[in-house]
């Protein structure tokens, strides 16, 4: 391969929200920086995940970039919790109003990196994307160089598969919820089936079968989900929020989740039952992501506690679903509340009141396999003309493994990682210099406002590389025993939760053979900022120049 090579100040991989406001920053310092992005345009994974029902669980005030006053002012949600295309247009309108895609190469697929000792620089290398955003023509490659590298790829952006003996059998038509096509999929009249029942699945299946002319839902562990409240924005409360904006927006930096929720003080345990059931219901209705998990300070630490409020959440299911087999089915049993990612949803549990969608529970009769027509369980095989996958992710070290970058002595990143990620601060690596992450593992990222999040990050890393600029800019890393002191930090505050109980893609347990590690730090993104601050005004004690 003969590979044309460009040089840069940075290279930031990933035009989501956190490669586009990196980008904006990176300019601020006057560095020449480039963003390459798989996809044909920006938006990350709000350009993936286009599938019917699509929509953010974080409400649409408060999932917006916080840093420039007037966006905030002047862009206008129509919907509590918007839609992916709403979203997506407004990562569009970032971009344009910032002037962002002069310097965004799109359909690039990174391949690999490579940091180079003598020059101290990274070396990119990038083909040319298939619609899928996965490389191909590997003649046509193209070379990179920067001294900063920033990996900006989002957590959920490596689609899983589950391995399905047949999987690749199936003659009818099949899609995966984050490669979905383009133009939409009509499903008028067909007999369709689903496999996954988390939070796409739950978004995707009332939307299908109001569509289809039957849906099947291949049914494994039943999640806690709650009513989104969907509804227009009102104009009052959008002026009442935009007049607070610079006030909300502090209060969410140093909220818990990113969302100013109002902070627990009484044990479950302190109320009355009524009590109790006024506060959990009142936070039900509420449809405010993390709002019933906040309710008490107990609920994700304590299992009694947590029982409380799962027992309440079944109590709701079975009084939405009208036959008491199903809804025992649908029940959320198996994991502690709030130790998945809580779903919202919008009619899902009313779904199965449908005349036209069976739930086929795979505890009671495993999935056998797929065939050329169909999905075959132990006890029947159902005929279909389309499957869709909604079986999540490799989450957050997938696509920074897929790109596996190498660092000092050629060490790569799946080899450092061979136990399960370490980083300092979800932010940068031991032995790969001058390399940053975009809500890394490490990182309370996921289990927060994920803007909030990368807000702070991209923020944190800008003022990191200013500082280097200054002082000659010298290719710096975190110290090993740094790294292996956050991810104890990390882990210790999981261990005084129930997460660690959790059958979560944030220990990596929905994939077969991952490293069974807790990646999210649960200790909230405010806790989280005051670390990270504090690492920066003294000086930065935690990094070393590379030799
Ligand atoms: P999730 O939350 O990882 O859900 C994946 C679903 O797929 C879940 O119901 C799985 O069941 C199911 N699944 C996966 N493999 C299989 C097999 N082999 N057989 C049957 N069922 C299977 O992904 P989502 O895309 O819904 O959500 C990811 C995040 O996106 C979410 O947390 C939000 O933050 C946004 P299981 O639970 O493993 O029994």
């Amino acid at each position: 391969m003969t590979a044309r090579e460009h040089v840069t100040d940075a290279i930031v991989v990933g035009a989501g929200f956190a490669g586009l406001y990196q980008l904006i920053r990176l300019r601020d310092l006057g560095l020449d920086t480039v963003v390459l992005e798989r996809a044909p345009q920006v938006g990350g994974t709000w350009y993936w995940n286009r599938y019917p029902g699509a929509r953010c669980d974080i409400t649409s005030l408060d999932y917006s970039y916080s840093f420039d006053a007037e966006l905030q002012q002047e862009w206008e949600w129509s919907e509590k919790f918007a839609t992916q295309p709403e979203i997506l247009r407004y990562a569009e309108h970032v971009a344009d109003r910032f002037d962002l895609n002069r310097d965004i190469r799109f359909g690039r697929a990174v391949t690999a990196a490579r940091w180079e000792e003598q020059t101290q620089t990274w070396t990119v290398t990038v083909m040319p994307a298939d619609r899928w955003g996965a490389p191909q023509d590997h003649s046509a490659g193209e070379l990179y160089r920067a001294k900063y590298l920033i990996l900006a790829v989002g957590n959920l952006s490596a689609a899983h598969l589950p391995d399905i003996a047949g999987i690749a059998d199936f003659a009818g038509r099949s899609f995966h919820s984050a490669q979905w096509p383009e133009d939409g999929v009509d499903f008028t009249g067909r007999r369709v089936g689903i496999i996954g029942t988390g939070s796409t699945g739950i978004q995707i299946i009332p939307l299908v079968a109001e569509q289809a002319g039957h849906l099947t839902v291949f049914h494994r562990t039943p999640n806690f989900s709650l009513p989104a409240g969907n509804r227009p924005l009102h104009p009052e409360e959008v002026r009442e929020r935009k007049a607070d904006y610079p006030a909300y927006r502090e209060r969410a930096r140093h909220s818990f989740t990113g969302v100013p929720v109002p902070v627990p003080t009484r044990s479950v345990f302190e109320v009355t039952a009524q009590e109790r059931e006024r506060v959990f219901e009142e936070a039900w209705e509420s449809g405010v992501y993390g709002a019933l998990l906040a309710s008490f300070t107990d609920l994700s630490t304590d299992a009694d506690a947590n029982e409380l409020a799962a027992e309440f959440i079944r109590r709701k299911v079975r009084s939405l679903v009208e036959d008491p087999e199903l809804a025992a089915v649908l029940e959320p049993r198996g994991n502690y509340f709030g130790t998945k990612r809580t779903c919202l949803d919008t009619g899902y549990y009313q779904t199965f009141n449908r005349p036209d969608t069976t739930l086929v529970d795979l505890r009671q009769e495993p999935l056998v396999r797929i065939t050329r027509t169909g999905v075959a369980t132990e006890g029947r095989h159902v005929e279909l003309d389309d499957l869709i996958f909604a079986t999540g992710f490799d989450a957050m070290t997938g696509s920074l493994l897929a790109i596996d970058p190498v660092g000092r002595g050629g060490l790569a990143l799946s080899e450092a990682w061979r136990e399960g990620p370490y980083t300092f601060l979800g932010l940068a690596a031991h032995d790969f210099p001058n390399m940053f992450f975009i809500t890394g593992p490490g990182s309370p990222s996921v289990l927060s406002n994920m803007i909030v999040s990368i807000e702070q990050h991209v923020d944190w890393v800008t003022g990191f590389i200013e500082r280097a600029e200054r002082d000659g800019a010298p290719a710096m890393h975190p110290t090993e025993q740094a790294q292996r002191e956050w991810m104890q930090t990390v882990h210790d505050e999981a261990a005084k939760t129930l997460y660690l109980h959790g059958n979560s893609w944030y220990l990596g347990a929905n994939v077969p053979g991952k490293p069974r590690v807790f990646m999210p730090y649960v200790g909230g993104v405010g806790q989280y900022r005051d670390i990270a601050e504090r690492e920066e005004a003294d000086g930065y004690p935690n990094w070393e120049r590379v030799a």
